[in-house]
């Protein structure tokens, strides 16, 4: 039997299962509620409180329903299994929309449609959608609550999955509620339904999705739709679609920026500090490198963030980062004890989701590359039996841990700081084969706009599509820019300008993924990339070596620390070596690009490109 709520969100619903604080004060908030829950007709309400009781009801529910499947407590203590439906296993970049009131605003990489026209179809798909279901109401807010200005937001969703996983990834629940009515504050409104109503008596299934899937964007409204998946940036809405999407067009009108970035802390062996931001696309390496343990001796790396860095000025003129989350929802595969120990470690102390990814035996989870050795027995992300023999991988390569960033046994202290920290460097990268090398340094702010601008990745697994082709991945926020890319180029140009040039990052373009002959990569990568962090330092102080080349300056061999490193010389020259015939190739696909943006496009940019070819040859 199922009986629909009246849209009374303001007090508790009968029949909620869990219990719940059940009103809000704040009238935009209840009547937004209400709104929703009129056109999606859920079964009950619940307004998610984030306490650990809240987590015991949901969990075990989630475990009853066959969605997660509760793992070994000696092993990883409350935690969980889950696999996805096989179709939704990824970012959906064909089916995001940024519906601007103004095509143009939208620019030349986002799809786009009319507010109006998007509305209009998407209430439609959430007529009725909710049936059967709960609507949970999770306020959240980006960053901390102690901010000067806290960025709040309220994701409904009909997925207790969402519920679970939005717990470890955003600061949550009844607090934040507490807050936002106190301050009568404004939030961002973000709807997510996964689209599967059920009928009366109808059985559920472990992973309800729908084939119709849309991620929208309402920039002016600062507002987020999404329907049809359930997974990861696709759901858990405070992530991409607000904290880099949306927030990215706040930026714009504020004077800050919104960025892909990792923000890790530096020890050098004499005790100096350097903050880095680091924005490389998806399962690029930013988790990897926001945790990494360094192979040069006395070196140190502290966790701030692993996806996401707000960046804005201080009073004293520097560029203060903060992450705005509160978990780590990280690619699975590749991650282990030799890649990635303290995601190991932080995942072993429990309180953790992995989607998609294979389940052991004694009821623990694996995953390609989490041990040299492979089990002789997996269940697969797909619920097959899976050992050594099979010719398929145990799990999918978009498969997450999702873990709260606190159980990060480097997590730097400052990571509680509202003001941020001061960023020294900023690392742009990507995934290139050739061309691109170990690491080059930005001449100043406008060169090093440039590099971002043009930044070029082939493609993973985090989108849906063709992986392994190159594209331009702009700042490593081809996804995620909420406006147009190339008003965004001007912004970062602008935000150069205005600032103190010498209170600037430096800006840094590096590739860990290049290749030699045989098809291997020929930098090691992980720990070793300390020993380009190292260099990194000595050139904001001046005392590193680097060769002028036509695309920035790049180490001298023997400038970057090379003691104890696995690599031939010619393995070295081939890491740092700046082509001539790649780079000659590499403009014309810079030309192309740039060509997108029409007007738009800075003449700062075009006018870097006529230098790049100059310094190259290139007609
Ligand atoms: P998103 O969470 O999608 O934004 O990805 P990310 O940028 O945080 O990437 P992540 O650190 O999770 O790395 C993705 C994949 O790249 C994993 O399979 C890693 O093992 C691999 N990887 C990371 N760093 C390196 C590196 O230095 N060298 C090589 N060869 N692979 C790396
Ligand atoms: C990415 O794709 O860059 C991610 C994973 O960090 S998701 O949350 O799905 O966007
Ligand atoms: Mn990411």
């Amino acid at each position: 039997t199922t009986e629909t709520t009246t849209a009374t969100p303001a007090t508790a619903t009968p029949g909620a299962e869990i219990p719940s604080d059940g009103s809000t004060t704040h009238a935009r908030l209840a009547s937004w509620v209400a709104e929703v829950a009129a056109l999606t007709t859920p079964d009950r309400i619940h307004w998610v409180t984030g306490s650990d009781e809240e987590w015991k009801a949901l969990t075990d529910e989630l475990v009853e329903v066959g969605t997660f499947t509760r793992l070994n407590e000696d092993l990883k203590p409350n935690s969980f299994h889950c696999a996805s439906d096989p179709s939704d296993v990824a970012r959906v970049e064909d089916r995001t929309y940024i519906c601007s009131v103004e095509e143009k605003d939208a620019g030349p990489t986002n799809n786009w449609m009319a507010p109006d026209e998007m509305k209009a179809i998407m209430t439609d798909l959430y007529r009725g959608s909710m049936k059967g279901r709960t609507l949970y109401v999770i306020p959240f807010v980006m960053g901390h609550l102690n901010a000067d200005k806290p960025m709040f937001g309220v994701e409904i969703t009909d997925s207790a999955y969402v519920v679970a996983s939005m717990r470890v990834m955003a600061r949550i629940g009844t607090k934040v509620l507490k807050r936002i009515e106190e301050l009568d504050a404004d939030f961002v409104p973000a709807l997510h339904s996964v689209g599967a109503p059920l009928e009366p008596g109808q059985k559920d299934v472990a992973w309800p999705c729908s084939d119709t899937k849309y991620i929208v964007q309402f920039p002016e409204e600062r507002m987020i739709w999404s329907y049809g998946s359930g997974y990861g940036g696709n759901a858990l809405l405070g992530k991409k679609c607000y904290s880099l999407r949306i927030a990215s067009v706040m930026a714009r009108d504020e004077g800050w920026l919104a960025e892909h970035m990792l923000i890790l802390k530096l020890t050098s062996p004499e005790g100096t500090v350097k903050y880095i931001a680091a924005a490389f696309p998806s399962a690029c390496g930013k988790t990897n490198l926001a945790m990494l343990e360094p192979t040069i001796p006395g070196w140190k790396v502290e966790t701030l963030g692993d996806d996401i860095a707000w960046m804005k000025f201080g009073k004293d003129g520097r560029l203060y980062a903060v992450n705005p989350e509160f978990g780590l929802f990280g690619v699975a595969p590749g991650t282990g004890w030799d890649t990635n120990p303290n995601a190991m470690r932080t995942i072993a102390k429990g309180n953790s989701v992995f989607t998609n990814v294979a389940l052991t035996d004694d009821g623990d989870i694996w995953w390609e590359g989490m041990t040299e050795e492979k089990p002789a027995h997996l269940i697969d992300w797909k619920g097959r039996d899976w050992t050594p023999e099979s010719t398929e991988p145990s799990s999918h390569p978009n498969s997450r841990f999702c873990t709260p960033i606190e159980q990060c046994p480097i997590l730097a202290p400052e990571y509680d700081d509202p003001q941020g920290v001061p960023i020294s460097a900023i690392l742009f990268g990507g995934r290139r084969k050739t061309t691109i090398p170990l690491v080059t340094e930005a001449r100043d702010w406008v060169h090093g706009t440039f590099m971002g601008a043009t930044l070029s990745s082939e493609t993973t697994a985090a989108a849906t599509g063709a992986v392994g082709v190159v594209r331009r991945d702009p700042m490593a926020m081809l996804p995620f820019i909420g406006y147009n890319a190339g008003d965004y180029f001007n912004h970062w140009i602008k935000v150069g300008k205005d600032a103190d040039a010498a209170k600037l990052p430096k800006i840094f373009y590096v590739n860990w993924f290049r290749r030699d002959a045989d098809g291997g990569f020929v930098w090691p990568g992980f720990g070793e990339n300390s020993r380009v962090l190292k260099w990194v330092v000595e050139r904001l102080e001046g005392t590193a070596a680097a060769v002028e080349t036509p695309i920035g300056h790049v180490p001298t061999p023997e400038s970057l620390d090379t003691d104890g490193l696995d690599m031939t010389e010619e393995q070295l020259r081939i890491a740092l070596n700046v082509d001539a015939d790649e780079w000659a190739a590499e403009i014309p696909q810079i030309q192309e690009w740039f060509d997108k943006f029409g007007p738009t496009l800075p003449t700062t940019l075009w006018t870097e490109l006529d230098g790049l070819k100059a310094r190259l040859g290139v007609k």
